[in-house]
């Protein structure tokens, strides 16, 4: 970890956890190392960002408006809310991602925080150049954020204890992870420390 690294969270909600809507196999396993790493990040005094999926009821992304998926993470309901021990303190800027019905909202960047400002816009005003990288889901949301970091210049660690997928079809997380490695990002595992 360095000045200019933040810590990115990906929406580690509980419609994506055990019980959830869209519950990715195993996905409340990244909430402990997610929490070290936040630890970590808040005793380095670096920015900490969360982006959650933010759904009106009614959007092309749900099956229900056409789209792939069924509800999930609809605004203001459990299913939207963070995993109970996610420790996320207030000074975490969250980024609502797919909050307008015509939007798939899968990339962070796509995403907003609470008052309209994008998530490009906000590392760049906090002189953020690498981002850690872990959340749900690897081959969705995770890929699709991490592609996008990467064409805006971004550098970007991937945190391969904190991220899970869903694997519609058997080894899509594997093939994604390829796919964010070819395209610039770095897999790491463990803890991220000062001498890395
Ligand atoms: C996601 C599937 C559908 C994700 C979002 O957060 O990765 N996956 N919508």
């Amino acid at each position: 970890m360095q000045d200019r690294d933040a810590l990115l969270v990906i929406d580690v909600q509980n419609d994506f956890c055990a019980g959830g809507a869209l519950a990715v196999p195993e996905g409340d396993s990244v909430v402990p190392v997610l929490n070290r790493c936040i630890e970590r990040f808040k005793a380095a005094n670096l920015p900490i960002f969360a982006t959650r999926d933010w759904h009106p009821e009614k959007t092309i992304h749900f099956t229900t408006g056409g789209g792939e998926w069924p509800p999930h993470c609809i605004q203001e309901t459990r299913g939207a809310e963070f995993h109970p021990d996610l420790k996320l303190s207030e000074d975490v800027v969250i980024i609502s991602c797919g909050s307008r019905s015509d939007e798939q909202g899968y990339s962070g960047f796509e995403g907003r925080d609470h008052q309209g400002v994008n998530l490009s816009n906000l590392l760049g005003d906090r002189g953020v150049d690498r981002l850690f990288v872990g959340g749900l889901a690897t081959d969705y949301c995770v890929k699709f954020t991490v592609l996008d970091a990467l064409k805006q210049g971004f550098k970007v660690v991937l945190i391969a204890d904190a991220i899970r997928g869903v694997d519609l079809k058997p080894g899509d997380s594997e093939r994604a992870i390829e796919a964010m490695i070819l395209a610039g990002a770095e897999r790491k595992t463990g803890l991220p420390d000062f001498s890395s």
